[in-house]
């Protein structure tokens, strides 16, 4: 799917006598630009991937400073998952797949997904 669509709205115009018989029709076409859907990027809860290392994930790939990485970091720690970003589908595949690079590489089973908003 494009991102540009074609509305076409049709008038009806009289056409000039009063005789009741409306004739002539006129379209109008105009480019209807269409937002690209945007997808919610999240980081899950587990018991092993240190605390750290989550820390360092938010700032290095979601651009958080120390603060507020530690703030997201322990949100997912208390409450399961928490939202780390609202991208398009691409820079949220990106992420997912930094974060999950990153996690594997370390050896920690950190896991990222996104979902449509
Ligand atoms: N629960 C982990 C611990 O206690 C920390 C953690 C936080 C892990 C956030 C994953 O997405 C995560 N070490």
């Amino acid at each position: 799917m494009s991102g540009v669509m074609q509305e076409t709205a049709i008038i009806r115009m009289g056409d000039g006598d009063d005789d009741g018989g409306d004739t002539s029709v006129l379209t109008k076409t105009r480019a209807k630009t269409k937002r690209p859907p945007l997808y919610k990027v999240m980081l899950l809860n587990d018991d092993y991937t240190p605390m750290e290392f989550v820390v360092h994930v938010l700032e290095r790939f979601f651009g958080m400073d120390h603060a507020q990485a530690f703030e997201i970091m322990l949100t997912v720690h208390k409450r399961g998952l928490a939202v780390v970003g609202v991208f398009s589908h691409e820079i949220a595949e990106t992420k997912v797949t930094q974060v999950m690079d990153l996690a594997h590489q370390h050896q920690h089973p950190l896991q990222c997904t996104m979902e449509k908003e």
